[in-house]
């Protein structure tokens, strides 16, 4: 019989066992990576020669955690398709009432004034830098009727109308070459997404909810759909858009939620 393999640290024996974490994490890695790779699975020793990690630390294990993280996210930009549609829905199943959901409870949702709202853009932006509600209303809207999927364990259709974001960031003379797009939203909340998910042709800037205006606990004024990521990647109340080469993290994102966040 052989003995485990204990992971020594300069204190001695580590007591989380290292191994099986890294493990853990690699199972959790999307089947789009393991099409990525063929029917080969990459194998712990495989992404430690990759990454040069040696799990003999806390340091190291984070490291490879992370590496396992970001590889990920590379492989699911890998794989996006950005003319492939998220699965479209008739009106008839619309969830109503459709959940709310944020880092906080409902009675905490930000009022945000509808005459003095400003979104504001920054970063890689030649064009119009401040828009009123009513300059975003006046621009070519559209809807659709799609599913949003939480990662904590639910999902429900709804009907979100707006601007496509595609169409806005060329209104906006923003650089759509340019590698991120950041949102800061009233509530304090921030995510980013990727240039081509940004120029999906799905990902709305949406300002309407089921026909009417968008209601303060599904992010009045705004909120942008993207009915390709899971629900953490469509931020509600928006008041900040930075198109940048510089990568922004996320609220979630920087507590360990995958980045790329495909759905
Ligand atoms: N500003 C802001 N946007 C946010 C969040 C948040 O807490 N604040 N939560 C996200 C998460 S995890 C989900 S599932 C959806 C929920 O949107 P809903 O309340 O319209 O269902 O909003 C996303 N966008
Ligand atoms: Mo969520």
């Amino acid at each position: 019989m052989t003995t485990p393999k204990r992971f020594l640290t300069a204190g001695g024996a580590l007591p989380l066992d290292a191994q099986s974490i890294v493990k853990d994490a690699q199972k959790e890695l999307a089947s789009s990576q393991r099409r990525l790779f063929g029917k080969r699975m990459l194998t712990l020793g495989g992404l430690m020669l990759l990454s040069g990690c040696d799990l003999t630390n806390d340091a190291s294990v984070n490291g490879m955690l992370r590496k396992l993280s970001s590889f990920n996210d590379d492989a699911q930009a890998l794989l996006f398709d950005p003319r492939k549609l998220a699965p479209t829905y008739p009106e008839s199943m619309i969830a109503r009432p459709f959940p709310f959901n944020a880092y906080y409870d409902i009675d905490q949702v930000p009022e945000v004034d509808a005459a003095s709202y400003r979104l504001e853009l920054s970063g890689r932006v030649q064009g119009r830098r401040v828009w009123t509600l009513d300059a975003l209303r006046a621009l070519p809207q559209q809807s659709q009727v799609t599913r949003h999927i939480c990662i904590e364990g639910w999902s429900a259709i709804g009907k979100w109308g707006g601007v496509r974001f595609a169409d806005f960031l060329r209104y906006a003379g923003a650089d759509t070459t340019a590698k991120y797009v950041a949102f800061h939203c009233a509530d304090n909340y921030w995510t980013s997404i990727d240039m081509p998910t940004a120029l999906h042709p799905q990902t709305l800037l949406t300002l309407t909810y089921d026909g009417g205006v968008l209601p303060a606990k599904y992010g009045f004024p705004m909120k942008l759909r993207i009915p390709t990521k899971l629900g953490y990647k469509n931020p509600k109340h928006i008041v900040a858009i930075t198109v940048t080469n510089t990568f922004p993290g996320g609220y979630w994102e920087n507590q360990g939620y995958n980045w790329f966040g495909g759905s």
